[in-house]
Protein backbone atom coordinates (compact mmCIF):
# COMPACT_ATOMS: atom_id res chain seq x y z
CA UNK A 1 0.00 0.00 0.00
CA UNK A 2 2.91 2.47 0.55
CA UNK A 3 3.63 3.43 -2.94
CA UNK A 4 3.14 7.13 -3.62
CA UNK A 5 1.68 8.97 -6.54
CA UNK A 6 3.66 12.21 -6.13
CA UNK A 7 5.77 13.68 -3.50
CA UNK A 8 7.21 16.95 -3.25
CA UNK A 9 10.11 18.27 -1.06
CA UNK A 10 10.21 21.58 -1.29
CA UNK A 11 12.41 24.14 1.31
CA UNK A 12 9.90 26.88 1.83
CA UNK A 13 11.34 29.88 0.86
CA UNK A 14 10.02 32.30 3.47
CA UNK A 15 11.14 29.75 6.78
CA UNK A 16 13.63 27.48 5.34
CA UNK A 17 12.16 24.93 6.56
CA UNK A 18 11.45 21.39 4.90
CA UNK A 19 7.97 21.29 3.91
CA UNK A 20 6.89 17.64 2.31
CA UNK A 21 3.20 16.90 0.53
CA UNK A 22 3.04 13.15 0.14
CA UNK A 23 0.11 12.06 -2.29
CA UNK A 24 -0.43 8.59 -1.66
CA UNK A 25 -3.65 8.18 -4.09
CA UNK A 26 -6.12 10.06 -5.99
CA UNK A 27 -8.09 6.97 -7.61
CA UNK A 28 -11.20 7.39 -5.35
CA UNK A 29 -10.79 11.71 -5.73
CA UNK A 30 -8.39 14.17 -5.26
CA UNK A 31 -6.32 13.99 -2.47
CA UNK A 32 -6.91 15.42 1.18
CA UNK A 33 -5.25 14.78 4.31
CA UNK A 34 -4.48 17.03 6.90
CA UNK A 35 -1.01 19.26 7.92
CA UNK A 36 1.23 18.61 10.23
CA UNK A 37 3.74 21.01 12.27
CA UNK A 38 6.32 18.65 14.25
CA UNK A 39 9.95 18.19 15.28
CA UNK A 40 11.95 15.72 13.67
CA UNK A 41 15.19 14.85 14.91
CA UNK A 42 16.13 14.77 10.64
CA UNK A 43 13.92 16.08 7.91
CA UNK A 44 13.92 12.47 6.76
CA UNK A 45 11.84 11.33 9.83
CA UNK A 46 9.37 13.69 8.73
CA UNK A 47 9.21 12.26 5.46
CA UNK A 48 8.41 9.09 6.46
CA UNK A 49 5.63 10.39 8.57
CA UNK A 50 4.57 11.89 5.86
CA UNK A 51 4.54 8.92 3.80
CA UNK A 52 2.55 6.73 6.33
CA UNK A 53 0.30 8.86 7.02
CA UNK A 54 -1.09 9.97 3.96
CA UNK A 55 -1.01 5.99 3.14
CA UNK A 56 -3.17 6.00 6.11
CA UNK A 57 -5.35 8.19 4.46
CA UNK A 58 -6.34 6.36 1.54
CA UNK A 59 -7.57 3.94 3.12
CA UNK A 60 -9.50 6.35 6.00
CA UNK A 61 -11.49 7.47 2.74
CA UNK A 62 -11.82 3.88 1.10
CA UNK A 63 -13.33 2.55 4.22
CA UNK A 64 -15.67 5.20 4.79
CA UNK A 65 -17.12 5.13 1.23
CA UNK A 66 -16.19 8.76 0.46
CA UNK A 67 -14.34 9.35 -3.22
CA UNK A 68 -11.90 11.59 -1.87
CA UNK A 69 -7.96 10.00 -2.13
CA UNK A 70 -4.52 10.11 0.56
CA UNK A 71 -2.34 12.79 0.97
CA UNK A 72 -0.57 14.80 4.27
CA UNK A 73 1.68 17.51 4.86
CA UNK A 74 4.46 17.61 7.14
CA UNK A 75 6.50 20.74 7.71
CA UNK A 76 10.09 19.95 9.90
CA UNK A 77 10.02 22.15 12.49
CA UNK A 78 13.53 22.93 13.83
CA UNK A 79 14.14 21.13 17.44
CA UNK A 80 14.01 23.70 20.29
CA UNK A 81 11.04 26.20 21.59
CA UNK A 82 7.49 27.19 19.86
CA UNK A 83 7.60 28.86 16.24
CA UNK A 84 7.20 32.77 16.88
CA UNK A 85 3.72 34.21 15.66
CA UNK A 86 5.54 35.95 12.46
CA UNK A 87 7.91 32.67 11.61
CA UNK A 88 4.52 30.74 11.68
CA UNK A 89 2.73 32.69 8.93
CA UNK A 90 5.52 32.37 6.87
CA UNK A 91 5.69 28.44 7.30
CA UNK A 92 1.40 28.86 6.62
CA UNK A 93 2.56 30.38 3.60
CA UNK A 94 4.98 28.37 2.30
CA UNK A 95 3.11 25.31 2.64
CA UNK A 96 0.34 27.54 0.58
CA UNK A 97 2.37 27.97 -2.33
CA UNK A 98 2.67 23.80 -2.69
CA UNK A 99 -0.40 22.84 -1.95
CA UNK A 100 -1.42 25.73 -4.47
CA UNK A 101 1.05 24.52 -7.34
CA UNK A 102 -0.40 21.00 -6.78
CA UNK A 103 -3.58 22.48 -8.72
CA UNK A 104 -6.51 20.40 -7.03
CA UNK A 105 -4.54 17.71 -6.49
CA UNK A 106 -4.51 17.93 -2.93
CA UNK A 107 -6.29 19.64 -0.29
CA UNK A 108 -5.19 20.13 3.35
CA UNK A 109 -6.68 20.29 6.35
CA UNK A 110 -5.69 20.20 10.26
CA UNK A 111 -3.32 18.29 11.84
CA UNK A 112 -1.62 17.56 15.36
CA UNK A 113 -0.41 21.32 15.47
CA UNK A 114 -2.45 23.14 13.39
CA UNK A 115 -6.35 24.23 13.64
CA UNK A 116 -8.86 26.50 11.56
CA UNK A 117 -6.93 29.94 11.83
CA UNK A 118 -4.19 28.08 10.24
CA UNK A 119 -6.37 27.36 7.49
CA UNK A 120 -7.89 30.46 6.91
CA UNK A 121 -3.97 31.88 6.43
CA UNK A 122 -3.68 29.02 3.55
CA UNK A 123 -7.03 29.73 2.18
CA UNK A 124 -5.64 33.57 1.01
CA UNK A 125 -3.70 31.69 -1.31
CA UNK A 126 -4.89 28.78 -2.59
CA UNK A 127 -8.73 27.23 -2.18
CA UNK A 128 -7.54 23.73 -1.61
CA UNK A 129 -7.61 23.29 2.41
CA UNK A 130 -10.61 22.10 4.39
CA UNK A 131 -11.86 23.25 7.78
CA UNK A 132 -11.80 27.00 7.80
CA UNK A 133 -13.49 28.73 10.37
CA UNK A 134 -16.97 29.02 9.95
CA UNK A 135 -17.13 32.25 9.76
CA UNK A 136 -15.34 32.00 6.63
CA UNK A 137 -17.21 29.45 4.91
CA UNK A 138 -15.54 26.64 6.22
CA UNK A 139 -16.42 23.50 8.44
CA UNK A 140 -14.66 24.53 11.28
CA UNK A 141 -12.67 22.69 13.91
CA UNK A 142 -12.91 19.23 13.38
CA UNK A 143 -11.62 17.54 15.94
CA UNK A 144 -15.64 17.52 18.03
CA UNK A 145 -16.59 15.15 15.17
CA UNK A 146 -13.72 13.14 15.16
CA UNK A 147 -14.36 12.47 18.70
CA UNK A 148 -17.81 11.74 18.19
CA UNK A 149 -16.57 8.84 15.42
CA UNK A 150 -14.27 7.57 17.84
CA UNK A 151 -17.38 6.94 20.13
CA UNK A 152 -19.05 5.31 17.64
CA UNK A 153 -16.27 2.91 17.34
CA UNK A 154 -16.05 2.65 20.91
CA UNK A 155 -20.12 1.68 20.97
CA UNK A 156 -19.43 -0.76 18.47
CA UNK A 157 -17.01 -2.56 20.18
CA UNK A 158 -18.61 -2.63 23.57
CA UNK A 159 -21.61 -4.35 21.64
CA UNK A 160 -19.06 -6.99 20.34
CA UNK A 161 -17.28 -7.32 23.91
CA UNK A 162 -19.61 -6.60 26.28
CA UNK A 163 -23.43 -6.72 24.74
CA UNK A 164 -23.79 -3.50 25.25
CA UNK A 165 -23.29 -0.24 22.96
CA UNK A 166 -23.13 2.28 26.54
CA UNK A 167 -20.52 3.67 27.60
CA UNK A 168 -22.03 3.65 31.23
CA UNK A 169 -19.97 1.79 33.85
CA UNK A 170 -17.40 1.58 31.11
CA UNK A 171 -13.12 1.68 32.57
CA UNK A 172 -11.46 3.23 29.62
CA UNK A 173 -7.94 4.78 29.86
CA UNK A 174 -7.31 7.51 27.11
CA UNK A 175 -3.80 8.41 26.46
CA UNK A 176 -3.36 12.08 24.69
CA UNK A 177 -5.58 14.80 26.64
CA UNK A 178 -5.11 17.15 22.79
CA UNK A 179 -8.24 18.77 21.26
CA UNK A 180 -9.26 15.38 20.33
CA UNK A 181 -8.43 12.95 23.74
CA UNK A 182 -10.41 15.97 25.41
CA UNK A 183 -13.29 15.87 23.59
CA UNK A 184 -13.39 12.25 23.60
CA UNK A 185 -12.66 12.54 27.34
CA UNK A 186 -15.97 14.67 28.17
CA UNK A 187 -18.19 12.49 25.61
CA UNK A 188 -17.05 9.53 27.64
CA UNK A 189 -17.53 10.90 31.00
CA UNK A 190 -20.85 12.47 30.50
CA UNK A 191 -21.92 9.15 29.99
CA UNK A 192 -20.35 7.58 33.17
CA UNK A 193 -17.38 5.69 31.91
CA UNK A 194 -15.12 5.41 34.61
CA UNK A 195 -11.82 6.91 32.94
CA UNK A 196 -7.92 6.65 33.56
CA UNK A 197 -6.19 9.50 31.53
CA UNK A 198 -2.52 10.90 30.86
CA UNK A 199 -0.64 13.59 28.59
CA UNK A 200 3.05 13.87 27.81
CA UNK A 201 1.97 17.96 29.35
CA UNK A 202 1.67 17.61 33.26
CA UNK A 203 -0.62 21.09 32.70
CA UNK A 204 -3.50 18.45 31.59
CA UNK A 205 -3.63 17.19 35.18
CA UNK A 206 -6.56 19.71 35.34
CA UNK A 207 -8.61 18.18 32.79
CA UNK A 208 -8.68 15.00 34.83
CA UNK A 209 -9.75 16.41 37.60
CA UNK A 210 -12.59 17.98 35.99
CA UNK A 211 -13.49 15.09 34.48
CA UNK A 212 -13.12 12.93 37.95
CA UNK A 213 -10.87 11.05 36.05
CA UNK A 214 -7.49 9.40 37.51
CA UNK A 215 -4.28 10.33 36.51
CA UNK A 216 -1.64 7.99 35.20
CA UNK A 217 1.43 8.76 34.13
CA UNK A 218 2.20 7.95 30.12
CA UNK A 219 4.34 4.97 31.22
CA UNK A 220 2.08 3.24 32.95
CA UNK A 221 -1.41 3.91 31.50
CA UNK A 222 -0.90 1.07 28.95
CA UNK A 223 -0.33 -1.60 31.67
CA UNK A 224 -3.52 -0.08 33.58
CA UNK A 225 -6.82 -3.05 34.29
CA UNK A 226 -9.14 -1.65 31.75
CA UNK A 227 -12.32 -2.08 29.22
CA UNK A 228 -10.70 -0.13 26.32
CA UNK A 229 -7.76 1.58 25.96
CA UNK A 230 -7.94 4.96 23.82
CA UNK A 231 -5.21 5.82 21.90
CA UNK A 232 -5.58 9.95 21.45
CA UNK A 233 -2.20 10.98 21.05
CA UNK A 234 1.11 11.03 18.82
CA UNK A 235 1.31 7.47 16.56
CA UNK A 236 3.55 4.44 17.19
CA UNK A 237 1.95 3.68 20.93
CA UNK A 238 1.80 0.14 20.49
CA UNK A 239 5.14 -2.09 20.31
CA UNK A 240 6.09 -5.43 19.66
CA UNK A 241 7.19 -5.02 23.12
CA UNK A 242 4.43 -3.58 25.35
CA UNK A 243 1.69 -5.40 24.04
CA UNK A 244 2.77 -7.79 26.16
CA UNK A 245 1.88 -6.01 29.18
CA UNK A 246 -1.66 -4.64 27.57
CA UNK A 247 -4.54 -5.52 30.44
CA UNK A 248 -7.67 -4.69 28.42
CA UNK A 249 -9.90 -6.37 26.19
CA UNK A 250 -9.98 -3.86 23.28
CA UNK A 251 -7.91 -0.84 21.93
CA UNK A 252 -9.84 1.93 20.19
CA UNK A 253 -8.60 5.76 19.35
CA UNK A 254 -8.36 9.02 17.39
CA UNK A 255 -5.07 8.61 17.56
CA UNK A 256 -3.08 8.18 13.69
CA UNK A 257 -0.79 5.63 12.95
CA UNK A 258 -1.47 3.17 16.43
CA UNK A 259 0.80 0.55 15.54
CA UNK A 260 5.05 1.09 15.45
CA UNK A 261 5.01 -1.95 12.32
CA UNK A 262 2.09 -3.38 11.22
CA UNK A 263 2.87 -7.00 12.95
CA UNK A 264 1.41 -5.38 16.21
CA UNK A 265 -1.92 -6.15 15.03
CA UNK A 266 -1.53 -9.92 14.71
CA UNK A 267 0.21 -10.12 18.51
CA UNK A 268 -2.83 -8.10 19.77
CA UNK A 269 -5.09 -10.87 18.26
CA UNK A 270 -3.33 -13.14 19.62
CA UNK A 271 -3.83 -12.06 23.05
CA UNK A 272 -7.21 -11.81 22.24
CA UNK A 273 -7.13 -7.67 22.44
CA UNK A 274 -9.44 -6.51 19.81
CA UNK A 275 -8.10 -3.88 17.97
CA UNK A 276 -9.94 -1.47 15.32
CA UNK A 277 -7.66 -0.12 12.57
CA UNK A 278 -6.67 3.68 13.98
CA UNK A 279 -8.27 4.68 10.29
CA UNK A 280 -11.47 3.54 10.43
CA UNK A 281 -11.42 4.90 14.54
CA UNK A 282 -10.45 8.29 13.60
CA UNK A 283 -12.04 9.32 10.74
CA UNK A 284 -14.75 11.60 12.00
CA UNK A 285 -12.88 14.62 11.05
CA UNK A 286 -12.77 14.09 7.96
CA UNK A 287 -16.08 12.63 7.20
CA UNK A 288 -17.33 15.67 8.27
CA UNK A 289 -15.19 17.97 6.51
CA UNK A 290 -15.69 16.12 3.60
CA UNK A 291 -19.23 15.70 3.65
CA UNK A 292 -19.92 19.29 4.53
CA UNK A 293 -17.73 21.63 2.14
CA UNK A 294 -17.08 18.69 -0.57
CA UNK A 295 -20.61 17.54 -0.50
CA UNK A 296 -22.82 19.97 0.61
CA UNK A 297 -24.05 17.64 3.54
CA UNK A 298 -26.16 19.59 5.97
CA UNK A 299 -25.35 19.76 9.85
CA UNK A 300 -27.55 16.68 10.66
CA UNK A 301 -26.50 14.41 7.35
CA UNK A 302 -22.64 14.77 8.05
CA UNK A 303 -23.62 13.80 11.68
CA UNK A 304 -24.93 11.07 10.39
CA UNK A 305 -22.36 9.85 8.08
CA UNK A 306 -19.96 10.64 11.13
CA UNK A 307 -22.13 8.23 13.66
CA UNK A 308 -22.42 5.83 10.93
CA UNK A 309 -18.52 5.01 11.75
CA UNK A 310 -20.50 2.27 14.46
CA UNK A 311 -21.92 0.12 11.94
CA UNK A 312 -19.00 0.67 10.05
CA UNK A 313 -16.85 -0.72 12.37
CA UNK A 314 -19.67 -3.54 13.52
CA UNK A 315 -19.72 -4.83 9.96
CA UNK A 316 -15.78 -5.30 10.15
CA UNK A 317 -15.26 -7.04 13.36
CA UNK A 318 -18.61 -9.16 11.67
CA UNK A 319 -16.55 -9.81 8.80
CA UNK A 320 -13.00 -10.70 10.50
CA UNK A 321 -14.74 -13.11 12.46
CA UNK A 322 -16.47 -14.94 9.96
CA UNK A 323 -13.23 -14.98 7.36
CA UNK A 324 -10.79 -15.93 10.49
CA UNK A 325 -8.90 -12.54 10.09
CA UNK A 326 -7.71 -9.40 12.28
CA UNK A 327 -9.91 -6.31 12.09
CA UNK A 328 -6.94 -4.98 10.61
CA UNK A 329 -7.12 -7.60 7.82
CA UNK A 330 -10.92 -7.31 6.93
CA UNK A 331 -9.92 -3.50 6.89
CA UNK A 332 -7.42 -3.94 4.50
CA UNK A 333 -9.36 -6.12 2.05
CA UNK A 334 -12.25 -3.54 1.98
CA UNK A 335 -9.86 -0.58 1.43
CA UNK A 336 -8.30 -2.47 -1.16
CA UNK A 337 -11.45 -4.04 -2.58
CA UNK A 338 -12.99 -0.56 -3.07
CA UNK A 339 -9.94 0.74 -4.52
CA UNK A 340 -9.59 -1.80 -6.77
CA UNK A 341 -13.48 -1.45 -7.95
CA UNK A 342 -12.70 2.63 -8.59
CA UNK A 343 -9.48 1.26 -11.02
CA UNK A 344 -11.36 -0.95 -12.86
CA UNK A 345 -14.49 1.68 -13.38
CA UNK A 346 -11.42 4.53 -13.97
C1 LIG B 1 -6.96 13.15 9.45
O1 LIG B 1 -8.09 12.70 9.53
O2 LIG B 1 -5.99 12.49 9.81
C2 LIG B 1 -6.72 14.46 8.85
O3 LIG B 1 -5.79 14.60 8.14
C3 LIG B 1 -7.61 15.61 9.20
C4 LIG B 1 -8.32 16.27 8.07
C5 LIG B 1 -9.51 16.88 8.36
C6 LIG B 1 -10.21 17.47 7.35
C7 LIG B 1 -9.76 17.48 6.05
C8 LIG B 1 -8.56 16.89 5.78
C9 LIG B 1 -7.84 16.29 6.80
Amino acid sequence: MVQHEQVVIHTGRRSGLVVIVAIHSTVLGPAAGGLRLWRYRDWRDGLADALRLSAAMTSKFAVAGLPSGGGKTVVVLPEGGPLDPGRRDDVLRDVADVIASLGGKYATGPDVGTGPDDMALISETTPHVFCRPAHLGGSGDSSPHTAQGSLAALRAVGRQVHGTASMDGRRLAVIGLGRVGAALARLLAAEGAHLTVTDVDAGKRGVAEELGAVWSSPDDILGAEVDIVVPAALGSVLTRQNVAGLRCRAVVGPANNQLASPDVADLLHHRGILWVPDYVASAGGVIHAVSTELHHAGADEARTRVLAIENTVHDLLDTARRRGQTPAQAADALATDRLRAAAASA
